[in-house]
């Protein structure tokens, strides 16, 4: 069956068969504004978002050319939106492994990193950390070395989609859905291109002064993959990183530093100049710096969040009452 491809099973079918919704189970492959491209049985669809807030990889029901459900996600990846910190954006759903492209040949920025690996533990899936253009690295094995030390626990691995050295050690990782994520002109869309098999996305040239890509991919896009069930999302280089409601991503990638905190002298060591303290003596000064800014940032972005998610539910529950008091007046 078509869907099969795109991850279709029977998770998804008693989900969708619970719903008792009229309509088709789907994926969606694709989101532009208001509408999306839904992969269903009977081959891709165009259809409204109607009242839904749809992202790539959600397994939705279509009914008439709308978006009648949406089945609880397994997992999302979720950004403050760019600009702002009080609202957030989900970049994709239902993703199984989220890879991080880190260029061989770009200036390595381990804080831009441990910024992606939060936010993909957070999303519930597994990241794992990709030096892409390794035909094109100086010492591959060093930066290797390095973005491991930035994520404790998280495969690091070195391809090039150029000759294809590396690449089947990074499809052994991978299972179900997989998400492509990281700075533009890393080589998200060629590694998903070699994924797939053939040139299904587009990919453009890095500005030769400074390596940066040209913002070549502008939509999060879901493609099957050969093997029956695997896909792979292909996402537009991201400006911005901001964390939100990430406190269990961060947790995890800083969790080196929590374990030593354990040993500090003081219990409320704040592992800056305390005498005794065993982060300071173990953990790089970058990385713990960026810890605290990326624990702060977080805090105040969860907290604006939250208030803003309050302040509508209460608007909500003033308009409740509003309808309540009227329809009592009426009877
Ligand atoms: N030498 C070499 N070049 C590569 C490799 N992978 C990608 N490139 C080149 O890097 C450039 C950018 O690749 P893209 O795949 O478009 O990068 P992207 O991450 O999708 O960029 P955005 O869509 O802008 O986010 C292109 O010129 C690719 O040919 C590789 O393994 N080796
Ligand atoms: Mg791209
Ligand atoms: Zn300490």
């Amino acid at each position: 069956m078509f869907l099969d491809s795109y991850g279709y099973d029977s998770h998804w079918h008693d989900l969708f068969q619970a719903l008792d919704s009229p309509g088709d189970p789907g994926r969606v492959t694709v989101v532009d504004r208001g509408a999306c491209g839904v992969a269903t049985s009977h081959g891709i669809v165009r259809a409204r978002s109607g009242r839904h807030d749809v992202c790539t990889g959600d397994w939705v029901v279509v009914d008439s050319d709308t978006i009648a459900g949406v089945l609880p996600r397994r997992s999302a990846i979720v950004r403050a939106s760019a600009g702002t910190t009080s609202t957030s954006q989900t970049l994709a759903s239902n993703v199984d492994t989220v890879a991080i492209t880190v260029a061989a040949d770009t200036e390595l920025d381990l804080g831009r990193v441990e910024r992606y690996v939060a936010l993909a533990w957070d999303s519930g899936a597994t990241p794992v950390l990709v030096v892409t253009k390794s035909d094109r690295g100086l010492d591959n094995d060093g930066r290797l070395d390095a973005v491991r030390s930035a994520a404790p626990g998280v495969a690091a691995l070195a391809v090039s989609s150029q000759t294809g050295s590396g690449v089947d050690s990074f499809t052994d990782r991978l299972a179900g859905t997989v998400a492509l994520i990281g700075p533009s002109g890393s080589g998200k869309s060629t590694l998903a291109n070699v994924l797939i098999g053939e040139q299904a996305l587009d990919t453009g040239t890095v500005r030769q002064a400074d390596s940066k890509g040209r913002h070549v991919t502008v939509r999060r896009e879901l493609i099957p993959l050969a093997t029956p069930g695997m896909t792979v999302i292909d996402t537009p280089g991201l400006r911005s990183v901001g964390l939100v409601s990430s406190e269990e991503g961060l947790h995890q990638t800083f969790s080196d530093i929590e374990a030593l905190a354990q040993h500090c002298r003081f219990d409320d060591c704040a592992h800056g100049s305390e005498p005794g303290c065993a982060v300071q003596e173990n953990i790089d000064p970058r990385r713990i710096a960026n810890y605290h800014r990326l624990q702060r940032e977080n805090y105040w972005a969860t907290t604006r969040h939250d208030a803003r998610a309050n302040s509508r539910r209460l608007a909500e529950a003033k308009q409740l009452s509003k309808l309540q008091r009227r329809m009592y007046k009426n009877r």
